[in-house]
């Protein structure tokens, strides 16, 4: 287990969990794609001072990471023309990068939006189809920035239409295996590599607790965990609330997560993720008295 994280511009310690938080500029997101409206009414602008304001808000509370997207996710979502994906990234990225000392990770399947955002400072490439894309591993492979392998089954559009599995957590692990294997053969070294399950990404309910459970085994990659709770329907369905009243169900899940290993928490609410790491720090250091 390698304690840092290289993104080509700093080492992240991972000695302690750490938190990424969100930075959504895409119109339809649950948390802040509205807030990052700057016209309601008109066709979706990304607020960059709004953006920025949040950013400079989560680095107050703690975070080490943001992740700017563009491109919604969320079951259902459709795809957008690459050329709105960067009118949305490109300019928050160089705010960002301007005005704070934060690692921005760019949350993007696309080779081109990668290559632009590396240039425009970001440091880590988020990728939810783990550089699957044409041209995204060798993107990777040519910057010095670390990435973020996720699993998925299907696409966004239909993923929670339907899902298989046999067995999720050994599918799942075998992805993520033979998805390590690639970036490592094509020249990424494992200080740069992040893995994640990709929770309620072509998953149930029971899907994500099994793998919420099992997620110590996956330690013996070798490579640090992100994990992606915050606000999902493995809490909505559970708690049967709307995503803005999910905060102490998802606070609940990553101390799960804490528990099982994960060393990066992907977030909408910093403050109480942060403080969520600091309890289970603590926690940690006092199991070894
Ligand atoms: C309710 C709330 C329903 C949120 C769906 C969602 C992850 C990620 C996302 C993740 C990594 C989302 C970009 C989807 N989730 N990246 N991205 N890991 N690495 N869905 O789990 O929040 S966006």
């Amino acid at each position: 287990m390698s304690f840092f994280l290289d993104t080509g511009k700093r080492q992240i310690d991972l000695s302690y969990p750490v938190c990424m938080g969100i930075i959504n500029a895409t119109p339809d997101s649950f948390s802040d794609g509205s807030e990052l409206a700057k016209n309601p009414e008109d066709k979706f602008i990304v607020d960059i001072d709004k953006a920025l304001f949040r950013a400079d808000s989560f680095v107050k509370q703690g975070a080490l990471i943001v992740d700017v997207g563009g491109e919604s996710t969320r079951p259902g979502a459709r795809k957008i023309p690459i050329e709105e994906e960067l009118d949305r990234v490109i300019p928050i990225i160089q705010a960002i990068k301007a005005n704070l000392d934060v690692c921005i990770s760019i949350d993007t399947s696309s080779a081109q939006v990668m290559t632009e955002a590396i240039n425009a400072g970001a440091e880590i490439v988020n990728d939810i189809r783990a550089l699957s894309n044409a041209n995204a591993l060798s993107v990777a492979v040519d910057s010095q920035v670390a990435v973020c392998l996720m699993h998925m089954q299907g696409q966004p559009r239909t993923m929670q239409q339907s899902y298989r599995y046999d067995d999720v957590k050994q599918e799942v692990f075998r992805f993520l295996e033979t998805r390590v294997a690639a970036c490592k053969s094509a020249g990424i070294s494992s200080e740069r590599i992040l893995i994640d399950v990709g929770f309620g990404f072509g998953k149930s309910l029971e899907h994500n607790f099994e793998l919420l459970k099992y997620l110590a085994h996956f330690k013996s990659l070798n490579l640090p965990i992100l994990v992606g709770i915050s606000r999902k329907s493995m809490i909505g369905g559970l708690v049967n609330r709307p995503p803005q009243e999910r905060l102490a169900g998802s606070i609940a899940a990553t101390m799960l997560a804490l528990g099982n290993g994960a060393n990066i928490v992907r977030t909408h609410d910093v403050a109480a993720t942060v403080d969520a790491i600091k309890v289970h720090s603590a926690y940690t250091l006092a199991e070894m008295l």
